[in-house]
């Protein structure tokens, strides 16, 4: 069954302004658009085109609608006829488009660990009261152990501390004194405690909401605070690093960042590297990086994940799916910025076929399109500002 549009949808887009390449389109016609991928799954060999036109061209909420209407009259649900229609990286990626933003990072979560977890449901707000499992865990103290066995994987640190950032509702404030065992020894090659601190406090803490009002006393007072716990003392004084990190908003974080400077001879990012290492000092400059620039931080795991002839294309269609609503044209112009090469290009040069023609689709602003055309050609016939122009 398909879930219905829900209120995780603005997940993690709080009162940050957003610059998506993917928009709703206008004078939308669920039933319409389900009949034509009906008939494209069952054209022979599979009209892959229609199906990536359409569902690349709608928001998260009408591709619902779709599914939706699709159900009704395939009588069988579209994520299944996608599956049997589809193969490969454009399979997982028209999948990936199927879910709600929160449930498609969860999902991906899920499927780094390679661990069977509890149902997404679980991870929905007010979803029913954590029940029992075997383990003695509740399902959702459970939920949060598998995104600290994932956070734990060095490598793959950088990018999920940033997604966990994101994420208010995955976050869970239940069951700590439970699974705080378990943790320790997730995080045993972290002697200090420091590193396990800091991804406690990143998942239970609520950080505040961006306020329009800017509060100078607190900006200055959490600078100095973050100076006279770091640079200014002998060792650090990491809980209240982590504290300020955890709890303030990003655009306070952002002026404290700056403020920062005035008290201490080295920049933020200089002082980490100074104060911590290993995992803690990763993580904080990750941190830092994706409260300076998100979208920069993302243009870069893109740019890294084509670096070679062929794409990391699981990264690739991640940061695709999870941003295309979100901040999918700014991270183009970061992009264009930082390589050179606009996003576009990057891409047609390191993917091939459906897949190809997905992500640009996705990475194509909606409002290029125009409106009440029915779509019959390819990619490039639809009339639409040419993308690769961008400058
Ligand atoms: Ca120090």
């Amino acid at each position: 069954m398909f879930p219905t549009p829900h209120s995780d949808f603005d997940c993690g887009r709080g009162k940050e302004p957003t610059f998506p390449s993917v928009l709703p389109v206008a004078n939308f016609d669920p039933a319409r658009d389900a009949a034509r991928i009906e008939t494209a799954i069952k054209t022979k060999g599979v009209d892959e085109q229609t199906i990536i036109d359409i569902l690349t061209r709608r928001s998260y909420e009408q591709r619902a609608h779709i599914a939706f209407e699709y159900e009704k009259i395939a009588k069988k649900d579209m994520a299944t006829a996608l599956k049997g229609a589809l193969s490969g990286s454009v399979e997982t990626l028209m999948l990936g488009l199927l879910k709600s933003p929160t449930q498609y990072d969860a999902s991906e979560l899920k499927a780094s660990m390679k661990m069977k977890r509890p149902s997404l449901r679980s991870y929905a707000p007010g979803a029913a009261k954590s029940s029992q499992r075997s383990n003695g865990f509740t399902k959702k103290a459970s939920t949060t152990i598998y995104i600290f066995k994932f956070v734990k994987k060095t490598n793959l640190v950088l990018q999920n501390v940033c997604l966990l950032l994101q994420h208010e509702n995955i976050k869970v404030s239940h069951g700590f004194p439970v699974f705080k065992k378990e943790l320790e020894k997730d995080v045993a090659g972290d002697t200090s405690g420091d590193f396990a601190k800091l991804l406690m406090a990143l998942v239970q803490t609520k950080r505040d909401e961006p306020s329009n009002v800017v509060d100078y006393e607190k900006i200055d007072h959490d600078a100095r605070a973050l100076y006279e716990a770091g640079v200014k003392r002998k060792g650090t004084d990491v809980v209240t690093w982590i504290a300020i990190m955890s709890e303030r908003s990003v655009p306070h974080l952002q002026r404290v960042f700056d403020r920062y400077k005035s008290y201490s001879p080295y920049d933020i990012k200089e002082s980490i590297m100074k104060e911590v290492k290993g995992d803690l000092e990763k993580s904080f400059l990750t941190l830092v990086e994706c409260f300076e620039n998100r979208q920069l931080y993302f243009a870069s795991r893109l740019s890294e994940a084509m670096k070679s002839k062929g794409a990391k294309e699981k990264v690739v269609t991640r940061i695709i799916v999870s941003r295309c609503e979100v901040d999918l044209m700014k991270i183009r112009t970061e992009f264009k910025r930082q390589n050179g090469k606009s996003l576009y290009h990057t891409i047609s040069d390191h993917t091939k076929g459906d897949y190809q023609k997905a992500l640009l689709s996705l990475t194509t602003e909606t409002s290029e399109e125009p409106q009440d055309i029915v779509f019959v050609g390819s990619v490039t016939s639809r009339g639409h500002t040419d993308p690769r122009a961008e400058s």
